[in-house]
């Protein structure tokens, strides 16, 4: 197996081989954390976590046969269909995350691909919630460079289009698009001149290689995304993918730190799936990169850690809340500082404040 030091760690390279990623992987897991907390910090300020919010804006009756998705149609999971929200009521909503601390506000709908009537209205709400100055991400399915164009005219930022899974497994969850079909759409999302937020769910029955492959296809993209979100499976009751094995823990953690070394610079978030982790697990994602988080009671359709409970975790571990220029922010830090006053490169001294509260 190639061996992780006879290629350098921290550039940004859109060549990685299937062997690299693997020996990334297969190091010792103190060496692996260590690497990637060390590129981290080359690449962003350390201690921060950027802050998004999801909002469901249509729920439920959706077409595609996912396997692993609450909103799919075909599959009984008790859930509430709910047709295309009113523009004031997401307003309302994103105001409210805007209050919380969140700087972006993700608004996802249950579509195959949304219809032109559809995405006038989703234009409007983009408008909307850019005007309150959030960041704006909406995740609709597929879409066409048309569509792309006109909801970069909106303000749209971010669009998030996940590749879900390697190539090789992707026919054993979904068949009702192809993989194909999604780099089309990344790649009309990057012809807009949108922000790409794109990555993947783990813990869907997947070998050690497909969650390389994932990583590598992430990676080799002609950009890398700006935001990776990396999704553990949440298992629903009535889709097919209720009673999947659970990943290993640690399994994830150097998935997280392996997507850091693949995209020193990109956002890498710990997405679904927070619910179900300990606090220590999520403190070794951090550690292992990961600098973004969905924040708010609600995902699309279940559960999140709530707010407080963050703010606690947060504060016990020292994370301060990223604004949307990429600086942190007071919010949730608690000890007065003024933005960036406390922070060196090491975070040393943020270690030390902290030490004295930490429980
Ligand atoms: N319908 C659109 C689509 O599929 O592109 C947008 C919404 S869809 C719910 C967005 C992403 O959420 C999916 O691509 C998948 O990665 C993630 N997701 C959905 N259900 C999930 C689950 N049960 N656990 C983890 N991630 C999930
Ligand atoms: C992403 O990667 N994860 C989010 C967001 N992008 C749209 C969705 C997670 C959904 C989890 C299941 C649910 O709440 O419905
Ligand atoms: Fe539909 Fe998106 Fe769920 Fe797939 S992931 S079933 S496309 S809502």
């Amino acid at each position: 197996m190639t061996s992780p030091t006879a290629f350098p760690l921290g550039a940004i390279r859109h060549d990685w081989t299937l062997p690299e990623v693997q020996a990334l992987f297969a190091l010792p897991l103190m060496d692996l954390l260590f690497h990637a907390q060390r590129v981290h910090r080359e690449h962003h300020e350390p201690n921060t976590v950027q802050m998004s919010t999801l909002l469901s804006i249509k729920t439920g009756a959706c077409p595609e046969d996912c396997a692993y998705c609450p909103q799919s149609v075909r599959y009984d999971t008790g859930l509430t269909h709910e047709a295309l929200m009113e523009v004031a009521a997401v307003r309302e909503s994103a105001l409210r995350a805007r209050e919380a601390g969140a700087t972006r506000f993700c608004m996802g709908a249950a579509y195959r691909s949304p219809k032109a009537r559809e995405l006038k209205v989703i234009a409007q709400m983009i408008r909307e919630v850019h005007a309150l100055g959030l960041e704006t991400c909406a995740t609709l399915g597929m879409l066409s460079p048309e569509q792309a164009k006109e909801l970069k005219e909106a303000g749209l930022d971010y669009y998030n289009h996940n590749l879900d899974t390697s190539p090789q497994f992707y026919g054993e969850i979904i068949t009702t698009r192809t993989y194909q079909d999604r780099l089309d759409t990344l790649r009309a999302v990057r012809a807009a001149d949108l922000k790409v937020c794109c990555g993947g769910i783990l813990g869907m029955g997947e070998s050690p290689a497909d969650r390389a492959e994932l990583l590598l296809t992430l990676a080799n993209l002609p950009e890398h995304p700006e935001s990776v979100p990396i999704n553990q499976l949440v298992q629903v009751q009535g889709t097919p993918l209720a009673g999947t094995a659970p990943l290993a823990p640690f399994e994830f953690v150097r998935a997280i730190a392996v997507a850091r070394l693949l995209m020193p610079r990109s956002h890498v978030r710990l997405s679904a799936g927070r619910q179900a982790m300990s606090e220590e697990m999520q403190a070794l994602c951090f550690m292992a990169g990961a600098n973004s988080v969905f924040y708010g009671e609600k995902l699309l359709t279940t559960g999140n850690p709530d707010v407080e409970r963050d703010r606690q975790l947060f504060e016990r571990l020292g994370l301060r809340a990223e604004t949307s220029s990429g600086r942190e922010s007071g919010h949730g830090d608690g000890h007065g500082n003024a933005p960036g006053q406390e922070s060196g490169g090491c975070g040393c001294s943020r270690l030390h404040a902290h030490a004295e509260t930490a429980s």
